[in-house]
């Protein structure tokens, strides 16, 4: 306040005087009539005066504002909304970090995820019993017997298993139940593996794929699965829609068939799928295809008339191309447990399979089918589903299947 006193008062005056006076000429020269000037003079003062001081606090209010950078969270919450805030400086742009890798699980895993359940109801159950056992006796292997017969192996399998089993514990080979685990995987791998497992497509061209099997098991989803595969391979596919019963099959095909950017040879719903397979094998020749695969109506394996449609559909396919089909494929649904075995052994008699695919095994615990399948039947499992998208068909490896199985870690 000292400055307040100090101030020559005076001299503010008559510097405000000097001020009016110099105003009041102005206004003269503007025509304004004498007796307005010293108000008129006042006003323009008094306008003048604010506009400065007005001009003073918005510059003080970003001086201030310029000066004060929250430091913490706390302050920044404390910090009043500000009317106009200043545009905050763009962030320095991060590095962009390295694209995550593709989620989608690799081979090993996506077969682990799918097996999950039959993990659990054979080697899980196996495991429980074997837990904490210092010595393997007869009620163990008796114990054993049940779980293999529940978890689908069939009863003729598992007699084999443990016959076999039996007969090592008899040699004093079976001391721990590391070795009973051990054991039980080198024996259901020479069960699942065969000679000749994987599909060989180069034998023959067009090599001719005929899938067979009862009503919903994936076969038309099967033959999609499979040309987009060997598309990709670089193989010339044609696809021959033979189911020409059930309403919709043929476009259920061309949908595959444009996904994998392949060929479909249809013919008149309700028409003769021997006339479809006659079509196909000759586009397939004409277009210099290396593989056709041929989609036949599910049929229930007890109808006599409609496995010997099938027995037609081969003789048609033979004529024109010699010595197709060069593989009867089978697709058996997993899920239907025992039921498969029966379906495989009747379609058998009709025409003689050459290898099975089994679907749906990711989502049942009946998988130790497969084991049955390839011990009572003695055909190859070719493929096995273990989903429903493209690529969860995959080529069966005894070896693989077996360890996938028993790792449970
Ligand atoms: N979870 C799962 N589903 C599958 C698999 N394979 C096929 N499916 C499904 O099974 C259902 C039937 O498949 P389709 O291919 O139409 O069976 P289909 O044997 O051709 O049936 P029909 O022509 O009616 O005899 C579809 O919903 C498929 O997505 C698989 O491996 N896993
Ligand atoms: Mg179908």
């Amino acid at each position: 306040m000292e400055w307040f006193k100090t101030l020559n008062w005076a001299g503010v005056l008559e510097w405000l005087n000097t001020i009016v006076a110099s105003l009041s000429q102005l206004l003269a020269t503007a025509g304004v009539p004498e007796e307005y000037r010293p108000l008129a003079a006042f006003g323009l003062l008094y306008l003048g005066v604010t506009v400065v001081v007005l001009l003073f606090v918005l510059l003080l209010l970003k001086l201030l504002r310029k000066g004060k950078k929250p430091q913490t969270d706390e302050e920044v919450v404390a910090v009043e909304p500000e009317p106009e805030p200043e545009p905050e400086p763009e962030p320095e742009p991060e590095p962009e970090p390295e694209p995550e890798p593709e989620p989608t699980p690799g081979v090993l895993e996506r077969f682990k995820n799918g097996l999950a359940k039959t993990q659990s109801s054979l080697v899980g159950r196996v495991d429980n019993l074997l837990r904490g056992r210092t010595s393997i006796d007869g009620d163990l292997i008796e114990d054993l017997e049940e779980i293999l017969i529940t978890a689908d192996l069939g009863m003729a399998t598992t007699q084999q298993l443990i016959k076999t089993l039996e007969s090592s514990r008899s040699k004093g080979e079976l001391a721990s139940p590391d070795q009973v685990r051990q054991l039980l995987m080198e024996e259901l791998a020479k069960i699942l593996r065969f000679e000749g497992q994987q599909l060989d497509v180069t034998s023959a061209a067009p090599f001719v794929i005929m899938v067979v099997g009862v009503n919903g098991v994936g076969k038309t989803t099967t033959i999609g699965k499979l040309a987009n595969q060997f598309a990709r391979d670089g193989k010339k596919v044609v696809l021959g829609a033979g189911d020409t019963f059930r309403a919709a099959a043929a476009e259920q095909l061309q949908i595959w068939g444009e996904r994998a950017d392949v060929e479909v040879v249809c013919n008149v719903e309700g028409g003769d799928p021997s006339a479809v397979a006659f079509d196909a094998a000759k586009a397939a020749v004409a277009r210099k295809a290396d593989i056709l695969l041929l989609d036949t109506a599910g049929r229930l394996h007890t109808k006599v008339n409609l496995m010997e449609e099938l027995k037609k559909i081969r003789r048609v396919l033979d004529r024109e191309i010699p010595g197709a089909p060069h593989e009867v494929l089978l697709v058996l649904d997993a899920t239907t447990g025992q039921n498969a075995l029966t379906q495989a052994k009747l379609f058998n008699e009709a025409v003689p399979l050459d290898g099975i695919a089994l679907t749906k095994l990711d989502g049942t615990a009946k998988g130790g089918i497969v084991v049955a399948i390839a011990a009572e039947l003695q055909i190859p499992v070719r493929f096995v589903g273990i989903g429903e998208q493209l690529d969860d068909l995959r080529p069966f490896d005894a070896e693989m299947f077996v360890s996938v199985l028993f790792d449970t870690k």
